[in-house]
């Protein structure tokens, strides 16, 4: 009879838990199945699958990044609609990933995951719910998703706003804009997509800015049905298409970690796109950014600008002092009428782990580990959290390319893990304090290179202390070939 130890390892019995039905977890999920894995299990704490892609559900929501690569490689779509689809074809498309790949079996939706405990005896994951439900597992992949818990600005007086208020993350789809004097703080990626789709509709919108952003031309184009006939029935065809946009975004990791001077010249794609559209100098002057293009994230939009040169559209800069009852006063003096606000202001993103607990070797606490900085290995492994695996971790968001590409490296190396440990019959596997010390090291050295760094703003990328904790520094190509094989030099392990 096997033991509790023995259980679970080199068998068809290697229980993995999931956290998150979003594209990483469910991506994962298709990696355990195509690897033969059917042992595991996802828990998701929202009521449906697609994690951003359903709780982003704004007037306007579109994903930035082209479909054909924002989209798993091992599930090719040639149904994309356009080539940057929005939030409901998004949703669908991860919706299709499960139906095709039999995954409501292993989902288990309202269930949020607050606990984790490792058991070094036995190498066990102990798995607690919400709802005090308890669970095992050998192995943990956390897809968290770095985007999800929403930041509101400190700003006095927020409390005392009579009318409807939201997050852009959080819309209210049964408040009533068309009529009202909407206020839209925030000028980030959400906003930028909000403004153009509600400016028609109300009374007047006033979009409160701290800083511009830049903003590129989108081109986005409609397929027609021959383009996805074309794909549906020539699938290498497809795949040439997502190697030539795979290698298009990719060179332009150039302006962001290898010379910011090359965005220079970019910038002056976002200059002509603004001047194109907004002829009043006084706006204009507003809207150009007194920084390097790249150290925010660059924005795609063709109709933002246009949007913001409307007549019932204004931009406030002036800062704001106070939220009031019915309006928003800046710091000069001036109060500016509010019936509907929305705060587009953007995501704790260091705030990975949320409310959940993770506890490791010796009592190890993750949340307080990372206190001083989130280390990683690879933004996958943590140090004294053995076989305990994050996607989309510290250090893999990218500025310029799709962050779909960055969770198959992760899936492919955390499948690696698994087979290392089911071939050696290991209880676990955990990253070393060398391997993972050295790779911070180097990627904060590299770092300094980069636009986020040398690009002269403040970004929600860096942590409180000026670290950049968030991006990768490098190429995808970079992250890909240096997760390629495993290593287990870099791991220390304890057989059964
Ligand atoms: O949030 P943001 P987001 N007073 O943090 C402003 C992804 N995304 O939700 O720049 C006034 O970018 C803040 O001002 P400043 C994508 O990764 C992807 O728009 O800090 N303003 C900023 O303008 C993106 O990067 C897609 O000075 C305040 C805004 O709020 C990430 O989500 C689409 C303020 C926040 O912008 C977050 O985007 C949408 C204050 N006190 C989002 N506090 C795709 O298409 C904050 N702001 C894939």
């Amino acid at each position: 009879m096997q033991s509790r130890q023995q259980r679970h390892v080199g068998s068809e019995d290697f229980p993995v838990v999931i956290v998150g039905a979003g594209f990483a977890g469910i991506g994962m999920a298709i990696r355990l199945k195509q690897e033969g894995i059917q042992s595991f299990k996802i828990f998701e704490a929202g009521s449906e699958v697609g994690g951003t892609w359903r709780d982003n559900t704004y007037p306007g929501c579109a994903c930035d990044v082209p479909s054909h690569m924002y989209s798993y490689s091992f599930e090719l779509w040639p149904e994309w609609p356009q080539s940057y689809s929005r939030q409901p074809d998004i949703l669908r498309y991860l919706k299709h990933c499960v139906e095709r790949y039999g995954l409501e079996e292993h989902i288990q939706l309202n269930t949020r995951v607050i606990d984790f405990q490792f058991e070094e005896d036995t190498g066990l994951w102990h798995v607690t719910t919400e709802a005090g439900d308890k669970h095992e597992a050998r192995a943990v992949v956390a897809g968290l998703g770095p985007l999800n818990k929403p930041s509101f600005p400190n700003i006095p007086g927020r409390d005392t706003f009579q009318g409807p208020s939201f997050h852009s993350s959080e819309w209210k789809h049964d408040v009533e804009l068309a009529g009202q004097r909407v206020a839209v703080i925030g000028t980030g990626a959400s906003a930028i997509q909000i403004v153009p789709a509600i400016a028609p509709k109300v009374k007047h919108l006033n979009v409160f800015q701290r800083t511009p952003p830049w903003v590129v031309p989108r081109h986005s184009k409609i397929y027609p049905s021959w383009f996805k006939a074309m794909f549906r029935n020539m699938p290498p065809l497809q795949r040439l298409f997502r190697w030539f946009l795979y290698a298009f975004l990719e060179l332009r990791a150039f302006g962001f970690v290898v010379t910011p001077k090359v965005m220079e010249l970019a910038s002056r794609l976002g200059q002509r796109n603004a001047r194109k559209a907004i002829k009043d100098p006084e706006l204009l002057r507003k809207v150009t950014p007194n920084y390097t293009m790249g150290c925010k994230r660059v924005l795609v939009s063709d109709d933002y600008f246009p949007a913001l040169a409307r007549d019932n559209v204004s931009v406030t800069d002036t800062g704001i002092q106070e939220i009031r009852e019915n309006s928003i006063l800046c710091n000069d003096g001036t109060e500016h009428p509010v019936d509907v606000l929305i705060y587009a202001t953007g995501f704790n993103v260091y705030d990975i782990l949320g409310p959940i607990t993770v506890t490791g070797r010796d009592k190890k606490d993750l949340r307080t580990t990372w206190e001083d900085g989130q280390s990683s290995y690879y933004g996958i492994h943590a140090a004294g959290f053995p076989n305990f695996f994050l996607l989309v971790g510290p250090n893999t968001g990218l500025g310029h390319h799709s962050l779909v590409f960055m969770m198959e490296v992760q899936m492919n190396h955390i499948v690696r893990c698994i087979q290392h440990m089911r071939k050696h019959q290991l209880k676990w596997l955990d990253v070393t304090e060398s391997a993972q010390d050295a790779f911070v090291r180097r990627t904060q050295e590299r770092m300094q290179k980069t636009v986020w760094i040398q690009g002269g703003c403040q970004s929600w990328y860096l942590d409180d202390k000026g670290r950049n904790f968030s991006l990768w520094p490098g190429f995808t190509m970079e992250y890909w070939l240096q997760l390629r094989h495993f290593q287990p030099l870099h791991f220390e392990t304890q057989t059964l």
